[in-house]
């Protein structure tokens, strides 16, 4: 029995996705961030970073967005979301899983807590900074679906989950990932994943699931 630590509308809810994609038993617990519930002593000793998600696993804390997914992909093969060790793709699935991780995912969290690189001074132009570098990634992973519908190999995998929730939090920026035509075409086809639509109404999200 897995037990989530999360938030609605955060990365929190990848992990609650692929928990729902699993079909496996689990306990969410969405903190309440305008209650400072991620930053109390009892979460702080799980995650000390005070962020989501945490998931409790065997009874010890795990924490990181991408690392979280990867795990519970390993831990239960027999739902096909990574590419068996040793195929052909684990290459390509580990480069994409480590790019959205440390290249991609960090100027979405410029964008949203400028002020953490900023110190409270230039706060504009980090946000500036952080659009042209998300739509930059996001350009990419267009061009990578001209012909394609999945990112790695043939088969929706963890990649794809991380992909979407990043797209997710564009939905207000000036460009958002569904201007791109590829993206647009990939992520209608996601969002009508069964396990995303319920994972949207679990957490009370009613945007951007129906386009
Ligand atoms: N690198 C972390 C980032 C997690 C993160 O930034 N979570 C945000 C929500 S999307 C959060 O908890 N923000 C609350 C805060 O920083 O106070 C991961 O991938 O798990």
């Amino acid at each position: 029995m897995y037990k989530l630590y999360g938030s609605p509308s955060t990365a929190g809810t990848a992990i609650h996705w692929m928990l729902l994609e699993l079909d496996v038993p689990f306990e969410a617990v969405l903190l309440d961030f305008d209650k400072g519930e991620h930053k109390t002593p009892d979460y702080l000793a799980l995650n000390p970073d005070g962020v989501v998600p945490t998931l409790i696993v065997d009874g010890a804390p795990v924490t990181q967005m991408a690392g979280i997914v990867t795990l519970l992909a390993e831990r239960h093969p027999e739902a096909g979301l990574a590419p068996p060790v040793g195929s052909s793709e684990r290459a390509p699935y580990l480069s994409w899983s480590f790019w959205l991780a440390n290249s991609f995912q960090p100027h979405f969290r410029a964008w949203f807590y400028p002020h953490e690189p900023a110190g409270g001074e230039a706060v504009d132009a980090v946000k500036e900074a952080a659009r042209v570098r998300i739509e930059q990634g996001l350009a990419r992973l267009d061009a990578h679906l001209a012909d394609r519908d999945v990112i790695v190999g043939d088969r929706f995998s963890t990649v794809d989950l991380l992909v979407t929730i990043l797209c997710r939090w564009t939905r207000n920026m000036p460009k958002p990932a569904t201007a791109w035509p590829n993206l647009k075409r990939y992520l209608d086809r996601i969002r009508q994943r069964p396990a995303l639509r319920e994972v949207h109404a679990r957490e009370g999200l009613t945007d951007w699931i129906d386009g």
